[in-house]
C-alpha cells in the first residue's frame, strides 16, 4: 500500500485513480487504467460482485436489448473470439457470465472493493487530489476520480400509500433476490409497464397463478425475434472487429445495424408499411424506430405512422377487445423504444389482466392487496415493483460530491445535470463522468469504452505535461449543455415525460440529460477538440496554466 499522508485518524492510501462502479464502465475502466497505462487505481462498488446493471437486475426475463455482438467490449480481439453468445439478445445471468469473465480474464477484482459504498469526494484545493470516504470508513485519496456510476441502477419505490401494510411479498426488479422464486400459485400484481415490466410481465404471465398489471400509461413494444446469433453474422464481425466497431461508433445510435436516411412521409404509404411490417418481422425496437426511417423521433406526422402501424399489430395480437383498449397506446412514440418476447400476446391468458390506473388510480395498497379509487380491491400474493429507476443523477445525489471551493455537485446541477461531453462538470476537476450527463444516448457499451479510452489517453497526456489538474472550463459546459438542449428540442423526445427527462421521481427539475446528436458527432466533437489541445478544457500546474 502507497501511504504518503497521515492524518489524525491514520494512514491514508494514495492512488492514482479511484473508479466509482464495477459495471461495464468500471471494468473497461480500471483495465484501461491499471493494466494497460500502469497506473494504481482502486475500484469501490456497493454490490457484492462485479457486473453494476447485470448483478442487481435479476427478476425473471431480464436481458439485454441490444443485440449480443455489440452488447460487448471490443477492446481485445481475443476476447471478442474466445466468448460466444448463445442468443441474439443475452439473458442477464449470461451478461453477468461475461462481465465476470472479463474480470477474472484482466485479472481485475484485486483491485475492487465490493460491498463498499462512497459516500462523499471531496476536491482538496491544497493537493490537487480527491478525498474519498466510503461507508465502510475507508479512506483514500486519488490524483483522478471516475465515475462508472450507471444512468439505471438507483431504484425508484414510489411512496404509495398503506405500502408497508402489505402482509405478501414485495419486489423491485432492480434488487431482485439471488434466489428463484416460485410463482406459480402466487396471484401477483406487477406496478410498471417500462423495459422491465414489459419484460418482467412477458416472462411471468404463463408462470404465474395470476398476474394483474397496473399500467399508468401503455407502451409501444416491438417483437425483439430473439434466438440464437446466426455464426456467419459473428464471424463477419470477427473478421474486421476495429472497422466494424468504427462504424457503429460513427453511427447515431450504437445499435450495430444501419440506420435509416430516408423520412417516412417521402415515401407511399405502401412502402411505408412494408418497411415497418420487414422490420417488425426483422425485431429490435431501436431498429423498428431508427431502421425504418429516418425521422420517427423527429416528425410528429411519420411519428404517427410508426404508432399507427404498432397500434394496428395491438389490436390484432390482443383478443379481448377490453384488454386491447387499454394495452393501445395515445402519446408519442417517444420513449426508449422497448422490445418484447411477446408482451401483448401474454394478455391472451385467461390469467393475465390489466388495470389502467390512469382511468382509476390505485387509491392505497392494504394489508390484502391494491384498492383502487373505485373501491374495487385487487388480493395478491406478491407485489412487484417495476417503477424503474432514480435515473442518470440517481447515484449521483447519494453521494456527497464537492468540487473546488467546496461547491457541491448537488447545487451546480439543482437545475439538471450539467458537464462537458457529459464527462467533465466544471468546477470538478479531474474528475470524469463515463456515461454521465449529458452524453450521448446509444447502446451503451461501445460509447462506454469509447469514452474510457478517451479518458485514460487524457490522464496520461496530463500527467505527462506534470499538469496538476484537467477541467472543463464552465463556458464550455455551458455551450455543450446548450447545444444538447438546441438538439433535443429538436426532436419529439423532449416532448413526452419519461426517465430521460428526468420526470419519473417528483420534484426532480425537467431537464435534457443527453445529448441527441448520434454518437458520431459526439466522437467527432471531442475528437477536434482534443486535438485543438484539449479546447473547451483548462491544464493547470499547482497554479500556472499548462500550454497543452
Ligand atoms: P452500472 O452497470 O449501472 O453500474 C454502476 C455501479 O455503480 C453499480 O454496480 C452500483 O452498485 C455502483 N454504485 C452506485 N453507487 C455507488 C456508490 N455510492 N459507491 C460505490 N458504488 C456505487 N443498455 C443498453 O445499452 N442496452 C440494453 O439492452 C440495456 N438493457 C438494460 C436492461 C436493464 C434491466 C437495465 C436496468 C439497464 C439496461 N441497460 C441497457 C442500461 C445498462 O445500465 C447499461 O447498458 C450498462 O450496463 C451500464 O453500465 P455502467 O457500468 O455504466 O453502470
Ligand atoms: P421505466 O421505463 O422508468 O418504467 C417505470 C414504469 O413504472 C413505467 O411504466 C411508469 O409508468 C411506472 N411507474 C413509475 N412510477 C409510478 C407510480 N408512482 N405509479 C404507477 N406507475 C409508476 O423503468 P424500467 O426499469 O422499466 O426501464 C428503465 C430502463 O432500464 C429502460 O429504458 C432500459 O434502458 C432499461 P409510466 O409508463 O411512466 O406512466
Amino acid at each position: 500500500m502507497n501511504v504518503s499522508a497521515t492524518t489524525k485518524d491514520g494512514p491514508v492510501e494514495q492512488l492514482d485513480v479511484v473508479i466509482l462502479g464495477a459495471g461495464f464502465a468500471g471494468l473497461c475502466q480500471l483495465h484501461k487504467l491499471r493494466n494497460d497505462k500502469g497506473l494504481s487505481v482502486r475500484v469501490f462498488d456497493k454490490a457484492g460482485g462485479v457486473g453494476g446493471t447485470w448483478y442487481w437486475n435479476r427478476y425473471p426475463g431480464a436481458r439485454s436489448d441490444t443485440e449480443s455482438f455489440v452488447y460487448s467490449y471490443s477492446f481485445d480481439p481475443r476476447l471478442y473470439d474466445e466468448w460466444e453468445w448463445s442468443d441474439r439478445y443475452p439473458r442477464q445471468p449470461e451478461i453477468l457470465s461475461y462481465l465476470e469473465h472479463v474480470a477474472d480474464r484482466y485479472d481485475l477484482r484485486r483491485s475492487i472493493r465490493f460491498s463498499t459504498s462512497v459516500t462523499q469526494a471531496w476536491f482538496n484545493d491544497a493537493t490537487n487530489r480527491w478525498d474519498i470516504e466510503t461507508d465502510t470508513g475507508e479512506r483514500v485519496s486519488a490524483k483522478w476520480l471516475v465515475t462508472g456510476l450507471g444512468l439505471l441502477s438507483a431504484p425508484n419505490i414510489p411512496k404509495f400509500k398503506g405500502m408497508e401494510t402489505f402482509t405478501g411479498d414485495t419486489y423491485h426488479t432492480s434488487r431482485w433476490p439471488h434466489h428463484e422464486i416460485d410463482f406459480a400459485d402466487k396471484r401477483v400484481g406487477v406496478i410498471g409497464t417500462g423495459s422491465t415490466g414489459v419484460q418482467l410481465i412477458t416472462e411471468l404471465g404463463p408462470r404465474s397463478k395470476s398476474l394483474t398489471v397496473f399500467q399508468r400509461r401503455p407502451q409501444y413494444s416491438v417483437p425483439a425475434r430473439h434466438g440464437p446469433m446466426p455464426k456467419h453474422e459473428v464471424a463477419a464481425i470477427r473478421n474486421d472487429l476495429a472497422g466494424y466497431f468504427d462504424s457503429v461508433l460513427r453511427s447515431g445510435t450504437c445499435f450495430g445495424f444501419t440506420e435509416s436516411a430516408v423520412p417516412a412521409m417521402s415515401v407511399s404509404a405502401e412502402e411505408r408499411e412494408r418497411v415497418f411490417e420487414e422490420n417488425w418481422q426483422k425485431g429490435g425496437g431501436f431498429r423498428f424506430m431508427f431502421g425504418t426511417f429516418a425521422d420517427i423521433g423527429i416528425s410528429e406526422a411519420s411519428n404517427e405512422e410508426a404508432a399507427k402501424f404498432v397500434r394496428g399489430k395491438i389490436a390484432q395480437i390482443v383478443k379481448d377487445p377490453e384488454k386491447a383498449r387499454k394495452l393501445t397506446p395515445y402519446t408519442l412514440y417517444a420513449r426508449r423504444p422497448l422490445c418484447d418476447a411477446g408482451y401483448f400476446e401474454t394478455f391472451n391468458l385467461p390469467t393475465v389482466d390489466v388495470i389502467d390506473i390512469a382511468e382509476d388510480p390505485m387509491a392505497e395498497i392494504t394489508p390484502k392487496g391494491i384498492r383502487l379509487k373505485s373501491g374495487a380491491e385487487v388480493e395478491l400474493d406478491v407485489i412487484i415493483f417495476a417503477t424503474g429507476f432514480d435515473s442518470v443523477t440517481g447515484n449521483f445525489s447519494r453521494i456527497d460530491f464537492r468540487g473546488r471551493g467546496g461547491q457541491k455537485l448537488k447545487d451546480h446541477w439543482a437545475h439538471g445535470p450539467r458537464a462537458h461531453f457529459g464527462m467533465c462538470p466544471a468546477g470538478f476537476a479531474n474528475m470524469f463522468t463515463i456515461y454521465g450527463p449529458p452524453g450521448p444516448f446509444t447502446n451503451q457499451p461501445p460509447a462506454i469504452e469509447w469514452q474510457c479510452e478517451w479518458v485514460a489517453n487524457t490522464i496520461v497526456a496530463v500527467d505527462g505535461m506534470g499538469a496538476a489538474t484537467f477541467e472543463a472550463t464552465p463556458d464550455a459546459e455551458q455551450q455543450w449543455l446548450d447545444d444538447c438542449i438546441a438538439i433535443a428540442d429538436g426532436t419529439l423526445f423532449t416532448k413526452i415525460d419519461w426517465w430521460a427527462m428526468g420526470t419519473e421521481i417528483p420534484g426532480k427539475p425537467r431537464a435534457v440529460m443527453f445529448f441527441m446528436g448520434g454518437m458520431g458527432a459526439y466522437v467527432q466533437r471531442l475528437e477536434e477538440a482534443t486535438a485543438a489541445g484539449y479546447a473547451g478544457f483548462v491544464i493547470s500546474k499547482a497554479r500556472e496554466t499548462v500550454d497543452a
